[in-house]
């Protein structure tokens, strides 16, 4: 994962300060490209340890068109926690304690993080117990799942995914095997706008590889989400198609490094990368790749470092 380790080493050398909607601060470049030879081993972040059952839950979450957390947080996934949360605290059905900015106030303030604590732990009792609160409040809009396997314009509704796959199987040589989550009518009802925005698929040599533009770029907490889940995607998909693995070619928009991040990305750059792990996935008889659960997918020959925490902006 050199090509990683460099981009954090570039960002912090050629790096802008700036500031972000989340009021935290960056330090950010405009476009940056890293190449992950997938025949080489499966790009899981070796520097620190990085909880691969996260990244295939929710990777699956998204193939399966579902874009409501209760399914998450039944993994006990809890990535998109905040996003949920912050749509119910700004509600007008939510009636408790003062919860504006919580992101910011709850690491600055230990009263208040306690406080917030108890919220979130509420939000997510009655997002598992309560179904119709869960549908209201824990569905966090029209999000990459809604995009990817059900794109609507009036009446029509297009499918990406199964397209994508049809179209690799029918026509591998075509340069139009794209997926879009940024659909410009819907970004404002998304608890987040997509940040791996678009993606393309290309066949050669019977070998599938994918790129990705993303648009926006967390450097310590996302991207080492974002490699290793494209890199199951393509995996996913190749299986489907009867194809080998090739390239995840990674492209980024602005990619920062936020300020309170910085100590952590200079430990994980003082470490020395380590034998990458391999990728297992158990169809145990199922006959697709939509059938899948995470617990049938494994990395294997994992040895990271240990790992390393920072606060999320939100
Ligand atoms: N917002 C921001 N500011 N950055 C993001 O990377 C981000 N990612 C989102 C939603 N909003 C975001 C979805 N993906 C973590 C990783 C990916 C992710 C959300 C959260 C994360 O907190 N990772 C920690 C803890 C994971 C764990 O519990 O083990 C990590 O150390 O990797
Ligand atoms: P933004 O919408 O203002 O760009 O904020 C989104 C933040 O989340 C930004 O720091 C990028 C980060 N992010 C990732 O890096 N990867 C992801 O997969 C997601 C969902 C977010």
């Amino acid at each position: 994962m050199i090509q990683y380790l460099e981009l954090c080493a570039h960002i912090i050398e050629h790096g802008t300060v700036k500031e972000d909607r989340t009021g935290t601060g960056t330090i950010s470049v405009f476009g940056y490209q890293m190449r992950y030879d997938l025949q080489k081993g499966f790009p899981l972040m070796t520097t620190k340890k990085t909880a691969f059952r996260l990244i295939a839950s929710e990777l699956l979450w998204f193939l399966k068109g579902d874009t409501n957390l209760k399914t998450l947080i039944e993994d006990r996934n809890p990535i998109w926690d905040e996003w949920g949360f912050e749509r119910w605290v700004k509600s007008e059905e939510y009636t408790g304690p003062d919860m504006t900015d919580f992101g910011r106030r709850s690491q600055q303030d230990d009263q208040f993080a306690a406080v917030y604590k108890v919220q979130m732990e509420l939000y997510k009792k009655n997002i598992v117990e309560d179904e119709a609160f869960a549908e209201k409040f824990g569905d966090l809009g029209p999000i990459y799942g809604k995009q990817w396997r059900s794109w609507t314009t009036g009446n029509d509704s297009v499918d990406q995914i199964a397209a994508l796959i049809e179209g690799i199987k029918n026509n591998p040589d075509s340069r139009r095997h794209i997926v879009t989550g940024w659909n410009p009518s819907e970004v404002n009802d998304m608890a987040l706008p997509p940040c791996h925005a678009l993606f393309q698929f290309y066949v050669a040599d019977g070998k599938l590889s994918c790129q990705l533009y993303q648009r926006s770029a967390d450097v310590f907490l996302g991207v080492p989400f974002n490699i290793a889940s494209y890199a199951l995607l393509i995996q996913l998909i190749a299986i489907e198609c009867g194809l080998e693995v090739g390239e995840f070619v990674h492209t980024l928009g602005d990619a920062h490094i936020y300020l309170n991040h910085i100590e952590q990305v200079k430990e994980q750059l003082s470490r020395t990368p380590k034998d990458l792990p391999t990728l297992h996935i158990d169809m145990n008889g199922k006959s697709t790749i939509f059938d899948l659960t995470y617990e049938d997918i494994s990395v294997e020959g994992y040895d990271p470092y240990p790992k390393i925490k920072a606060p999320i902006a939100v």
